[in-house]
């Protein structure tokens, strides 16, 4: 990536102004006072792996910014692949072909499109879609990946002063590095730009671009959950939530968090009453959940408001408008909501207050330890008090984090890199719908093969969809928060998956996840689907080494401490070929360099063998097989194999025996040693 110039527009003395200034970086800094005033620094550096590119501006006077960008040079060859983030947590995420085309909605749905306002919930109202060759964007970050899989990383290390825009231009050899700057209001000194550019592989690139971003939030453990969404939609009630409390209790299921969905508020918007599905208030149901020894979660979408809400009716004043005076749609929800809903005023402080009551109620009053905010770009739909998007989303983060204090946020319907720093847990994907590709569509009556994905909507509800951002954003989890893929679904009732559907968007999201919810009601569950469901147990942290798609082909490696796994998932509607060198444990089966056919939609998880004496080289306890044993101790009077407290299934863990050994005593019982592939090994049996 090489540097060439910046463009810059505004507005000084009546006058559109605009430059284009050629960028030496030899010149560690420069400086250049433009008309009106307008003094703009530049100022480059070296970082190890990279630059640091830094642009300020400074102003006495109040200047309107129109437009800044920094052109890149760079060759792209048919092979490179682009990584594109998505506006918002619900945006696909994933890498693009170089010369791919990435076009915006698709204009044959336009009715459908402005009836349901889908455009505000994506960037197709104020984002360029060029819609040809190679012309694409990517929010706050992105990346080149070269064919023999090098990285050339390009990253905002702050959105404070907007949304950073990379926007390619392969045919050209371009890619520009935009700020979002609408709306904006220049005054004293503005920290316009502060990027890196880092070349390495994915996980150094990762590691050092994401450990410069500000500010930094320690970050909690992983965590499992339920959430009532997924099953039950809004039509919760008291005793829903409490049968399915009852379920994950009874079985002694070791979930840390149980969360409440949409469904109990009086209306969205009126978030200190709920409705008649929930008599006694939300404290008794949240004491119930900490009895049972889980962390109650609760859901609110703090920034908007629906048609039939008291603050719509009554305090239109809270209702952000645009300079017609026309209230800010944010969307349209005439199913579960009362159709539109609109943006807030967060200029408004009546606003602010109100919603600081909001957040200690629910978390001091009720006594909920975890809020899952949602709908949060509503916060900037459109620049306002001289701001830009990016500026009041970021603003909207912080003031976020100051009403919920300490306790656990989950970001959702986020732009990501403002939440940065801000929130413990953010959904990275679109919402999983109950069949692989979401809704098919009725039209006057018919039945057809439509989905969003024919719209083009970026944040259409759908288990592809998910997974893709699932996979594409993998990089932030347990870096920038603690990645939320969106829920798993085993069970029979109401859902239509694949077995082999149901398997991938499970193995895939505790694999990629840092907080794995379901909604299923796990008492619902046969004894089959109870072991799956319990082989998550324990849930841990994983490191992702590789990740790579092929046409639709997922093959990635990740460790699990010093334990090494492969995946290969077939995202494609055809059958795929793969296979690995060397020795691999599916379950508690050996195989040697194992080739095989996976079939649409399908995932196989292996374990590496690993060497040593007394090493766990299978186990069927586990969806990540040698991840339920905590520790295998050898002494002259035989074996003790530990599993983690919360590994209740039973089945056999494969345990290496040194050379020479006829039969070994492991955890007080003799078991023979069998000859296997790869060596004497013991079926220990568990359970
Ligand atoms: C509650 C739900 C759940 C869910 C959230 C969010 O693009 N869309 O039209 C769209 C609408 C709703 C939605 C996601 C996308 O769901 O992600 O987990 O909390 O709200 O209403």
């Amino acid at each position: 990536m090489r540097i060439l110039s910046y463009e810059i527009k505004y507005g000084a003395n009546e006058k559109k102004l605009r430059y284009t200034t050629p960028l030496d970086l030899t010149a560690k800094e420069t400086y250049q006072t433009l008309d009106g005033g307008l003094v703009i620094g530049t100022r480059a550096a070296e970082i190890p792996g990279g630059i640091r590119l830094t642009v300020r501006l400074r102003t006495d006077d109040p200047l309107p910014l129109s437009m800044f960008s920094v052109a890149v040079e760079q060759e792209f060859s048919h092979d490179d692949r682009v990584f594109l983030n998505g506006y918002q947590s619900w945006s696909l995420s994933r890498e693009a072909g170089a010369y791919e085309r990435a076009p915006g909605l698709n204009p044959l749905f336009t009715p459908f499109i402005r009836m349901f306002r889908l455009k505000y919930y994506g960037d197709y109202f104020f984002a360029k879609y060029g819609g040809g060759r190679g012309q694409f964007h990517s929010y706050t970050y992105t990346y080149i990946r070269s064919p023999g899989g090098s990285i050339s990383l390009a990253g905002s290390l702050t959105e404070r002063a907007g949304y950073t825009v990379f926007r390619y231009d392969t045919p050209h050899s371009r890619l520009f590095i935009e700020k979002d700057c609408e709306g904006m209001t220049l005054e004293g000194d503005t920290l316009l730009l502060d990027i890196v550019l880092l070349d390495g592989t994915l996980p150094e690139v990762s590691e050092r671009y994401f450990s410069m971003i500000k500010p930094r939030r320690d970050l909690p453990p992983v965590q499992t959950g339920w959430t009532s969404w997924y099953y039950h939609y809004e039509k919760i009630d008291e005793k829903i939530i409490l049968d399915n409390l009852r379920a994950f209790a009874e079985r002694k299921v070791p979930i840390d968090i149980f969360q409440i969905d949409d469904g109990y508020q009086k209306a969205v918007g009126d978030w200190l009453g709920t409705n008649e599905k929930f008599p006694r208030g939300m404290k008794p149901v949240a004491d119930e959940i900490r009895k049972a020894g889980y962390r109650p979660g609760l859901w609110l979408a703090p920034f908007i408001a629906e048609e039939k809400s008291d603050i719509v009716r009554n305090r239109p004043e809270w209702i952000k408008t645009d300079r017609y005076g026309e209230r800010i749609v944010a969307g349209h929800n005439p199913f579960n909501w009362s159709g539109n809903f609109y943006a807030l005023d967060l200029c408004n402080p009546d606003v602010r207050e109100y919603l600081r009551a909001v957040f200690d109620t629910v978390l001091n009053k009720w006594g909920f330890g975890i809020v899952k905010l949602d709908f949060l770009y509503a916060a900037a739909l459109s620049p306002s008090c001289g701001r830009s998007r990016g500026q009041l989303m970021t603003e909207s983060m912080e003031f976020i984090r100051e009403c919920a204090g300490e306790s656990w946020v989950l970001g959702c319907g986020m732009p990501l890199g403002p939440g940065f720093g801000y929130t413990d847990f953010c959904r990275i994907g679109s919402d999983v719908a109950l069949s692989w590709q979401g809704e098919h569509y009725k039209i006057l009556g018919i039945q057809t093969k439509l989905t969003l994905e024919h719209f083009r909507f970026r944040e259409r509800v759908s288990i592809y969809n998910s997974l893709m951002s699932t996979i594409g954003r993998h990089m932030l989890n347990g870096r920038e928060f603690m990645n939320d893929p969106d829920v798993f679904i085993l069970r029979t009732p109401y859902q239509w998956l694949t077995p082999d559907e149901k398997k991938t968007l499970y193995l895939l999201n505790q694999i990629f996840g840092g907080l794995v919810f379901t909604s299923d009601n796990i008492g619902e569950y046969d004894p089959e689907q109870f072991a799956f469901y319990m082989k998550q147990f324990p849930f841990r942290p994983k490191e992702i080494t590789s990740c790579e798609m092929d046409g639709g082909l997922l093959r990635t490696e990740f460790r699990i401490e010093k334990l090494e796994y492969a995946a290969f998932a077939n995202m494609g509607d055809t059958p795929r070929t793969a296979g690995l060198d060397g020795h691999y444990a599916e379950g508690a089966n050996l195989l040697e360099s194992p080739q095989f056919t996976l079939a649409p939609h399908e995932t196989r998880v292996f374990l590496r063998i690993p060497r040593g004496e007394y090493a766990v080289i299978g186990s069927d306890l586990h969806i990540f097989p040698g991840s339920e044993t905590e520790s295998v101790q050898a002494a002259p009077r035989g074996v003790t194999v530990r599993r983690a407290p919360s590994n209740r299934t039973s089945g056999v863990i494969l345990l290496r025996a040194p050379n020479g050994k006829k039969s070994l005593r492991v955890n007080g019982k003799e078991y023979a040693v069998e000859a296997t592939k790869f060596g004497g090994a013991v079926r220990v049996i568990v359970g």
